[in-house]
């Protein structure tokens, strides 16, 4: 039987309790509503290139330094990719070969840091990542991170705290970005700390990449030293990553990916990553990433309205956190009731958080996938009506399922997956 170029339809015939399974969960997704604020549905040109015949391809190195033969036309398509990163971005330098946002971060802290250097980067609990100094994270291990977070009355971002602990502990490196902030971050401020503790500046933008791209929030290209982003969330690519810089820490950031930390870049998701980027350049996108931003608002109106408390009492990009302090369940409590609803979610630490991570206060709600399906602030007004009902007693099992045929409904009236 020949194993060559298999058409997609091979899955049924190969495997089908795999395709079985493939098929279940897409029906899944088409009949709830995507609220996870870092997962977004990539169109099917991405997904071409990720099924596509790229998946063979060996080609350690770079464009027209490559360490095996036959990578002409894949040093062609990584090319693609890079130009168009640097000219989405603006930025100076790019590489698209990063396989995820963890890699990606670790190999800016690979490239600038020695082991044990100070850096000072976001609580995870008040909405930073694992890769920003989690002590279960590698970063965490490895470097001296001090966090710094949110006021903790207005619960935005507190940059004269986090001056302040720049003066105090030196840091050799500045990450900003986060997984679960929904305020602006200025990055002109955090250049500007940086600068008064001749630190380095890494933003994380994974999150909010494709509202950057879209100038729907302000861009940290020109501020900061590197920039990494994942590519999958609001940017709406293909699963991976990339990392921006300095065209001065290009050749490091380079030689710490590959072969410094990585193998062989994944060619088909290189190819769906400039898909991903020429997108990203087209008018509708701004469209899009509006919208998100709109509906992001609506939602966390909506919820407020319903007696819902926000964290930072609202949110100016794509996703909010709905704080749970004041009531007498947890996070994983409303997100589990919510899945039962339709509604999908994640649980989400709080600031002034008093529970487990795997348990929580919060829930993070964010608004890229449900966009990409059609969704509009009518709909958000809706979906923040059942959320609040289904909050007033997550253990009412019978009212919870008469919200699923609600949820339904709208998901009905949105594209399908
Ligand atoms: N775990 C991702 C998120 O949901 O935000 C970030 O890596």
């Amino acid at each position: 039987m020949s194993v060559v170029m298999r058409k997609p339809t091979d899955l049924q015939s190969v495997d089908p309790e795999v395709a079985e399974l493939i098929a279940r969960d897409r029906d899944r997704h088409s009949r709830t509503l995507n609220f996870i604020a870092s997962e977004n549905y990539a169109s099917q040109a991405v997904l071409d290139c990720l099924a596509s015949h790229l998946n063979v391809k060996y080609a350690e190195g770079y464009p027209r330094a490559r360490y095996y033969q036959g990578v002409g036309l894949v040093d062609d398509i990584e090319q693609l990719a890079i130009d168009r990163a640097k000219q989405l971005f603006g930025a100076e330098h790019a590489n698209v070969q990063a396989y995820s946002g963890s890699p990606a971060n670790m190999a800016v802290y690979f490239a600038l840091l020695k082991p044990g250097d100070t850096v000072l980067g976001m609580d995870l609990s008040q909405g930073g990542h694992l890769t920003h100094g989690s002590p279960v994270s590698f970063s965490g291990q490895f470097y001296n991170f001090v966090h710094y977070g949110v006021d903790p009355h207005s619960e935005w971002l507190d940059y004269d705290a986090l001056a302040d602990l720049a003066q105090q502990h030196r840091p050799r490196l500045i990450v900003a970005g986060a997984s679960a902030y929904s305020r602006i971050i200025d990055w002109r401020r955090v250049r500007e700390i940086a600068d008064s503790v001749d630190a380095r500046f890494m933003a994380d933008i994974a999150h909010i990449a494709g509202l950057i791209a879209a100038g729907v929030h302000p861009s940290p290209v020109p501020f900061a030293d590197v920039v990494t982003t994942t590519t999958h969330k609001s940017l709406r690519g293909p699963r991976g990553a990339m990392i921006l810089c300095k065209q001065a820490l290009a050749r490091d950031i380079d030689r710490t990916v590959f072969p410094g930390i990585q193998g062989g870049p994944h060619l088909a998701s290189v190819a769906a990553k400039a898909v991903c980027f020429h997108e990203a350049m087209q008018p509708e996108f701004r469209t899009y990433q509006q919208q998100v931003v709109d509906n992001a608002s609506a939602l966390a109106e909506g919820l407020m309205r319903g007696g819902l408390q926000i964290v930072s009492g609202g949110t100016d990009n794509h996703l909010l956190v709905v704080k749970l302090l004041d009531r007498g369940y947890s996070g994983r409590t409303l997100a589990r009731a919510l899945e039962s609803a339709g509604i999908i979610t994640s649980m989400s630490t709080v600031p002034g958080e008093t529970r487990k991570p795997a348990v929580t206060s919060g829930v993070r709600f964010g608004t890229p996938a449900i966009t990409t399906r059609g969704a509009n602030t009518s709909h958000m007004q809706r979906v923040a009506q059942i959320v609040s009902t289904v909050a007033e007693d997550p253990a009412d099992e019978l009212a919870v399922s008469r919200l699923r045929a609600e949820v339904e409904a709208i998901a009905g009236e949105l594209s399908a997956v």
